[in-house]
Parts: C-alpha cells; sequence; structure tokens
C-alpha cells in the first residue's frame, strides 16, 4: 500500500508513534510518505520504502500569521498524484485532519478519491482542540474521516464527551519495538551518573505544565531523604527554570540533572530504577511504555489512559493527581530492595509486551483496508 502519513516531525509523543508507525509498516513492505514541515526526529535513515517530503511555508510579509494548512494542504495533493499514494493517515487533529480534508476535497473535483484516517493523540482533544476557537473545525475534521483512531479508551470517552461525534472511534493503541528495547546495550555507563550504591529515578517530557514536574520534584525530595539516589530530567519546556529554582530551594539541586532533549533515552533507561509520569492529562502515556518496555517500573498518576497501561502493583502504582505522599511512599516501596527492584523490573517488560509493534501495526492495516474498501464503495 502506498501511505502518506501527516505529523508533527518535534519529540512530542504523536510524532514518535507516527514516525514509529511508518517505520514498520515500510519494514512490511509498504510505501511510507511523510508529509511533514521538517524530518521526523526519529527518522533517522531513509530507506527504500521511506520518502519525506518537506512542507514549506513561504514567508510573505502581508500575512500576519503564515498558511501553514494551506501549504500543507496543496502539498498532500501534489504528492498523492505524484506518487499514487492511496491512503492518508493523520496524526494529530489540528490543523492536519483538517488540512487533509481539504485536500481530499481538491483531488475529488480531479476524481481522485483518496481515504483519510484520522488518530487522535490527546492534547488535540482535551487541551489544545477542546478551545472554543478550534472546536467546530475539529468536530469537522473528526466527523468528515473515513477512519478514526484514538490511543486508549480513556481519550475515545473523552472525545465523545468533549465533541458531537457521529463517526465510530477505533482504539489503537501505542506501540513498542519490545525486542529491540531489552538490552539494546552491553554497558550502559551507569557509573556516569550515579554512585553504585545510588538509584537513578527518571522523568522524560516536554515540561509543560499539564508533566507536574514540580510534583516530580517532590517525589524525588522524599525518596532522596531515605534512599541515596539521582534524578535525571530529560526534556525542555516552560517549566524548566521554575523546576530548577524549586530543586535549589530544597538544597538538592546536586543530586538532580536536567539533561535538555536527548536522542539517548534508551541509554538513559536502561540504567534507570524507577520512572516518575505524574501527569495531570495523559491520553496514553507513550513515555511510561518506553520506561517499561526497558524495564523500568513506573511511579505515575491514574489521570486519563495511564491506568491502561501502567498496571497497578504489577509494572508499578498509580496514585490521584497531585498525591506526592503516597507516590513517593509507592516509589520508596519499590526501590527498597534489589529483590523487589528486580520483580518489578522484571513485571514492567511483561506488562509492556501487550503493545508490541508486531500486536498494534497490524490494527492500523486492518483499518486502512477498511478505509479503501470504504472509498471503493464510495465512488
Ligand atoms: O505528551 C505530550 O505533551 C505530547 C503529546 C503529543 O501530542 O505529541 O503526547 C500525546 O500523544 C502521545 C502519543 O499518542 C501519548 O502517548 C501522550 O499521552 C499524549 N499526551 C497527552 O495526552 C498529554
Amino acid at each position: 500500500m502506498k501511505i502518506a502519513i501527516v505529523c508533527y516531525p518535534t519529540f512530542g509523543g504523536s510524532g514518535v508513534v507516527a514516525t514509529e508507525l511508518g517505520l514498520a509498516l515500510a519494514e512490511k513492505g509498504h510505501e511510507v510518505h511523510f508529509i511533514t514541515y521538517k524530518q521526523p526526529v526519529r527518522l533517522e535513515l531513509l530507506s527504500k520504502n521511506i520518502h519525506f517530503h518537506e512542507v514549506s511555508v513561504p514567508v510573505y510579509p502581508l500575512f500576519h500569521y503564515q498558511p501553514y494548512e494551506l501549504a500543507l494542504s496543496s502539498k498532500l495533493v501534489d504528492m498523492v498524484k505524484l506518487h499514487k499514494i492511496e491512503l492518508l493517515h493523520v496524526h494529530y487533529a489540528i490543523p492536519h485532519a483538517y488540512a487533509g480534508y481539504m485536500a481530499k476535497k481538491m483531488m475529488a473535483e480531479e476524481n481522485i478519491f483518496i481515504p483519510m484516517v484520522t488518530t487522535l493523540h490527546g492534547t488535540d482533544i482535551t487541551l489544545v482542540g477542546n478551545h472554543p476557537f478550534y472546536k467546530p473545525a475539529v468536530t469537522f475534521s473528526i466527523n468528515n474521516s473515513d477512519v478514526v483512531t484514538s490511543v486508549s479508551k480513556s481519550l475515545k470517552e473523552d472525545t465523545l464527551h468533549l465533541f458531537n461525534i457521529k463517526k465510530e472511534i477505533h482504539v489503537v493503541p501505542n506501540f513498542i519495538d519490545i525486542p529491540k528495547k531489552i538490552n539494546p546495550y552491553t554497558d550502559c555507563q551507569r557509573d556516569m551518573m550515579a554512585e553504585k550504591h545510588e538509584r537513578i529515578i527518571t522523568h522524560v517530557s516536554n515540561l509543560r505544565p499539564v508533566k507536574r514536574v514540580k510534583d516530580v520534584i517532590e517525589i524525588f525530595d522524599r525518596i532522596q531523604k531515605k534512599i541515596p539516589s539521582k534524578l535525571i530530567i530529560v526534556g525542555e519546556g516552560p517549566e524548566r527554570e521554575a523546576s530548577e529554582k524549586l530543586c535549589r530551594k530544597k538544597g538538592i539541586e546536586e543530586k538532580v540533572l536536567f539533561l535538555g532533549n536527548s536522542n539517548e533515552v534508551d541509554k538513559i533507561l536502561c540504567f534507570s530504577d524507577l520512572f516518575i509520569l505524574p501527569s495531570e492529562k495523559e491520553s496514553f502515556g507513550l513515555a511510561a511504555l518506553e520506561a517499561m518496555a526497558s524495564g523500568v517500573p513506573v511511579i505515575s498518576s491514574n489521570s486519563g489512559g495511564l491506568p491502561e497501561v501502567n498496571i497497578e502493583g504489577v509494572s508499578g502504582y498509580l496514585s490521584d493527581l497531585g498525591n506526592v505522599e503516597e507516590m513517593a511512599e509507592n516509589a520508596l516501596k519499590i526501590l527498597a530492595s534489589d529483590e523487589t527492584l528486580e520483580t518489578f523490573k522484571k513485571q514492567a517488560v511483561e506488562a509492556a509486551m501487550v503493545y508490541d509493534t508486531k500486536k498494534i501495526v497490524p490494527l492500523y492495516e486492518s483499518l486502512y483496508k477498511e478505509a479503501l474498501n470504504k472509498s471503493v464503495d464510495a465512488t
């Protein structure tokens, strides 16, 4: 099948899922065309079945805001025609589903009928998309997609609750290539980060308020009072400065490392003992799944789709939003003895297996077939 994938090329979860999906589809023999404004961060190697087409928006001084959707929809039309693409898979409703719909309409004028699959990732629904400025356009784009998927049951419920949706929403969760994650390193150079007797605790996110980085520090502060440990914070974002300040205020700045954005998350997870994700909202929590797949147990909030991923008492523990006391107690339970930590590490990998690439990618493939059949019926 010839598939166009439209996504954000940045470090965000939706872009990562879209990229990993494209790579997995290409490996299975599909021809995949990424169409976005920059080469996606995880798309390091272009290969036989992978193509990247950059959308550029020429700056025109008359425009106060440069019209990306317009450039994207035109690029989609051009690429579909040039490469005989059969299906559009747009990740993140805003503005991708909207631009995809316009592209479909332009192509229909030329008797080219191409189905569009829209995947909802979370913030496009629960944060941005729900804003009155965007809501009518998001509702319209979802209802006019041929197939709609959401990354968790929880996000499906939120979408149905917040928008007037007339389309069926299929749940296709985030996924991870488990065999690639298990022991990818012979030596992950743990001593670079901590002493032998110290536990390593990790948080990876875009450090936005929704991630509750201050809760991460509060939890760590309580842990480090009982167990020698280090905290590694990976990612860049608006909460970084305030979080660094909080560490200084608590006098724990020597024990907390802010690493910024990293392409070496696998390596960092390789030497981590615990992952903390106390988010206010999290449609799925790909970061938690990545940690689990690398054998790192998770302490998280029970927001959104996190209970679908992090299994209470198995891969880690979940608490109500903001309950940093309980999160710290649970963390200590896991970290207290080497035996308990080993048990949780093993269980975390087992729980992650449910979301192995091999199990999830075929779900997308069968929805693609459904979308193609629908569009043949409609012509
Ligand atoms: O978590 C973020 O801030 C990034 C965000 C995105 O839009 O890329 O991630 C969302 O999509 C991921 C992939 O489907 C999910 O695993 C994340 O849980 C979801 N984030 C939120 O819902 C806050």
